[in-house]
């Protein structure tokens, strides 16, 4: 996507929160048509930099005040509009709505009548039970905000950001330092190359055998609102939206051993290190050398380094120091899907569900574009308000599907359905309606904060449907946003094994669902399949599946369990024998 194009879409994000702020509402008639202009802006193909005004307001979605704003970002680089309500709501005061509970009505009910202005305030104002009082809110409420605040691990002093929202900056900055002609070798390190959903900082380490240029343009890069520090080789800044970047240049001969440094994790690092010790070497980020003489051992290449120590190249994703480095020495590592063993998706949604933004026969083209050998089309069960399918519409749904088979001779398309989990565990419509499907994925869509035991037998419950053959999203988590249900993981894993039932990895950025440390847990119980799915809703989110597979990576999941790796026949076979229990 175009740089502008993203800068955009967030500063209009940007606007949405602050505008409910100002209205006092999520639901205001400004903030939805804002909503919408963040949709067009994210599927916009074109660059906005290069659209007049005239062409943007052509585009659905984006209205001739949005079309204006876009404009005066590309004059001028800011939208007045947006830094006026930036001064009247500060980002602490806006980041307390991510609390599940609390609206923007919550939020300026709290700030005009107690002075809460951030998250501190807000759980000193809890400590003294002062929520309670106040109109509308009352003791219960009081508590679920409490409870919310501890689930999200909201900690003010240690803020962490959602991968979704550290990715594309780091992805722009190795993309702009990459242009450089000083620059050899750049990648992002760190938490963010780890695949951790959460990121401290972003970590970027760059090959050159002239520093002083690259170190020129980081700091000059747009979106960066301060330096706060520079050397030679050293640099860090804080972006625009208050994320902050470490660069470390290198000379070229000692790249691997500085990514290999700065990926980490430290616990990672420190056992690597052990390990040279014990073989009479040291192990820093400028390489591996012996610890008398100072020679080099390796140093170009992350390879070449672990293969010095005796282990094989252990991927970044598992670099925990969990037990990986073992594993690598006794040659035991799990061996990794890849995206490239991907070979269907089983959770695809389109406009014939609500919340769907491609055609039907847009998302099925995609699909075959992509090379893929089967897709599952799993539009939304009834049970789901205004976004579900009557029985009369999956009907014609399918008759469609029908006929686009006939264009796709390559491509197997499974008619499916993503069923709603009812707070009992019921499903939408009926068994032998259900049955009529090949493929049924079923998810929580409601109800997140029922205790353990109702959680997992919910769950249990619609495992034991013959008609479901995938558990979606299974916490039902937004990364930073909400927190996933609880429930006994372990027995859903049992259950969904002995049933034949897998366990979804949604690939969306903000739901990483399951989570990589449940998926390590379920990938020790024997006979237990998953699937990496899209879940997408536009032709262009087929593509997260890069980030569904390194979740998966990160969880240890070996490729043989991933059933969407299978062959075609294969895996129809394994996804029909369920339906037939
Ligand atoms: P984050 O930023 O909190 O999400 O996590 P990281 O892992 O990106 O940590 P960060 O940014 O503090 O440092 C980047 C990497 O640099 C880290 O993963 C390992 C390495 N590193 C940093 N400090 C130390 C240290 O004191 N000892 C060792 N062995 N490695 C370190
Ligand atoms: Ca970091
Ligand atoms: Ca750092
Ligand atoms: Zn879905």
């Amino acid at each position: 996507m175009a740089e502008a194009n993203r800068a955009v879409g967030r500063l209009l994000r940007e606007y949405v929160d602050l505008l409910k702020l100002e209205e006092g509402s999520a639901q205001a008639f400004r903030v939805r048509a804002y909503e919408r202009a963040v949709a067009a802006v994210a599927e916009l193909t074109r660059d906005v930099a290069g659209m007049t005004a005239g062409e943007l307001k052509a585009v659905d979605g984006i209205g001739a005040s949005t079309a204006k704003k876009i404009r005066e970002y590309v004059e001028t680089g800011a939208i007045a509009d947006v830094e006026t309500l930036r001064e009247k709501y500060p980002r602490p005061l806006v980041e307390l709505m991510q609390i599940p509970g609390v609206g923007p009505k919550t939020v300026v009910q709290l700030r005009r009548e107690l002075g809460v202005e951030n998250l501190d305030d807000l759980k000193q104002a809890i400590a003294e039970e002062r929520l309670r009082d106040l109109a509308g809110l009352g003791v219960r409420t009081e508590e679920k905000i409490a409870r919310a605040i501890e689930r999200l691990g909201l900690h003010s002093k240690e803020r962490r950001i959602p991968i979704i929202r550290a990715l594309p900056v780091a992805a722009d900055i190795v993309a702009a330092l990459s242009q450089l002609p000083a620059v050899r070798r750049v990648e992002y390190c760190g938490s963010l190359r780890r695949f951790r959903e959460t990121i401290g900082d972003i970590d970027v380490v760059v090959a050159s055998g002239d520093p002083a240029p690259v170190m020129d343009a980081f700091v000059g890069l747009p979106r960066i609102r301060e330096v706060l520090g520079r050397g030679d080789t050293k640099a860090s800044v804080l972006t625009d939206d208050d994320l902050q970047v470490d660069l470390r240049t290198v000379a070229p001969g000692e790249y691997g051993a500085a990514i290999l440094y700065f990926t980490g994790s430290k616990a990672h690092n420190i056992e690597l290190r052990q390990r040279a010790i014990e073989r009479g070497w040291i192990l820093n980020e400028y390489a591996l050398a012996d610890a008398d003489s100072g020679e080099i051992v390796a140093s170009r290449t992350e390879k070449a380094i672990y293969d010095a120590l005796g282990l094989g190249f252990i991927p970044p994703e598992l670099r925990e120091g969990i037990g990986e480095i073992a594993a690598a020495a006794e040659d035991r590592l799990p061996r990794l899907v890849e995206e490239r063993h991907i070979r269907g998706d089983l959770h695809v949604h389109s406009t014939w569900s609500g919340d769907g933004r491609s055609s039907l026969a847009d998302m099925v083209a995609e699909a075959a574009r992509r090379g893929l050998q089967y897709v599952a089309m799993t539009e939304h069960g009834e049970n789901l308000a205004i976004n579900g399918l009557t029985r009369d519409e999956v009907r014609r749904e399918r008759a469609e599907l029908d006929e686009l088979a006939a264009g796709h001779p390559d491509l197997t398309i499974l008619h499916g359905a993503e069923l709603n989990i009812g707070p009992d565990g019921g499903l939408d419509y009926d068994e032998d309606f259900l049955l009529e499907f090949d493929w049924c994925v079923a998810s929580v869509h409601s109800h997140f904060d029922f205790d353990v035991p109702t959680q997992t037998e919910r769950i249990l419950r619609a495992i034991a449907s013959p008609a479901v053959n995938a558990i979606g999203h299974l916490t039902g988590r937004r990364i930073g946003k909400r927190p996933g249900i609880e429930l006994d993981a372990d027995a859903v894993f049992e259950t969904a094994a002995a049933t034949g039932t897998a366990i979804e990895v949604n690939c969306h950025l903000d739901r990483l669902d399951a989570p990589a440390d449940l998926l390590r847990r379920a990938r020790l119980v024997d006979g237990l399949r998953f699937v990496i799915s899209t879940d997408a809703h536009h032709t262009t989110e087929l593509s997260n599946v890069t980030w569904g597979v390194r979740n998966a990576r990160r969880g240890w999941v070996e490729r043989a369990a991933v059933a969407n790796t299978w062959t075609r026949d294969r895996f129809l076979k394994w996804a029909a024998a369920k339906r037939r229990t």
